[in-house]
């Protein structure tokens, strides 16, 4: 008993980091969103260029920090070829960040079509989704009510008044952010932060 007591002190158990997976489609911010965490975890920086990107042609990982705890970050890509390589992506998944370009009304259909797959896989039921509404820089974003009324998220519970409803297996709440100012983006991770099992 003494000799696993000390092995196991001596040596940290290393547990799978929690797994975020980072959907949205084409342009809508998620490899952006993903260098600006990376770069925000200090201990774990890589991404020391300057802030561009390309298109995600290949799923990747990049690690960040949900409070104080290591994530790995999958960027799968939004088009549409990288869509249907989603759902498998969605086991062992501790949250779902969903960035939709606020700024692109015309692509909210197709948003809200893919967020609503997710919504119905089975892999991730009760799987908190934080949803950012990216590009509130842009002239022509929307305001988070309507990002809302568009991708049908009828309630919400971040400002602690939550309109209870029926059927609600799973935290999902919108964000507005901006990649450029950086806004938004603490108190959505915030939200994300509080049920990522540490
Ligand atoms: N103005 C503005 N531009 C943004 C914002 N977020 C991302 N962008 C820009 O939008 C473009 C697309 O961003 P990406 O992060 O590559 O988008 P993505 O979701 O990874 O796209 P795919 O890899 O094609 O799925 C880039 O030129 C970013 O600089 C934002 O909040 N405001
Ligand atoms: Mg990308």
């Amino acid at each position: 008993m003494f000799a696993v007591d000390w092995i196991s002190k001596a040596l940290p158990i290393s547990r799978a980091k929690p797994k975020i997976l980072v959907l949205g489609l084409d342009n809508s911010g998620k490899t952006t969103l993903l260098i600006i965490l990376n770069r925000t975890s200090p201990l774990l920086a890589t991404s020391l260029g300057p802030l561009v990107t390309i298109p995600t042609l290949s799923p990747s990982s990049t690690e960040f920090l949900i409070g104080d705890t290591v994530c790995d970050g999958y960027d799968i890509g939004g088009y549409l070829p990288n869509r249907t390589c989603w759902a498998q992506y969605t086991y062992d998944v501790s949250g779902v960040i969903f960035c939709v370009d606020a700024s692109d009304p015309d692509k909210f259909d197709t948003a809200k079509f893919e967020l609503d797959k997710l919504l119905v896989n089975e892999n991730l039921d009760g799987v908190p989704i934080l949803v950012f509404g990216t590009k509130v820089d842009a002239p022509k974003s929307v305001n988070e009510e309507r990002l809302m009324q568009a991708l049908n998220i009828g309630y919400t519970l971040k400002k602690g008044t939550a309109v209870a409803i029926t059927n609600v297996s799973r935290p999902i709440e919108v964000f507005m952010c901006s990649m450029l100012s950086k806004r938004g983006i603490e108190s959505g991770m915030l939200w994300l932060s509080q049920f990522i099992n540490k």
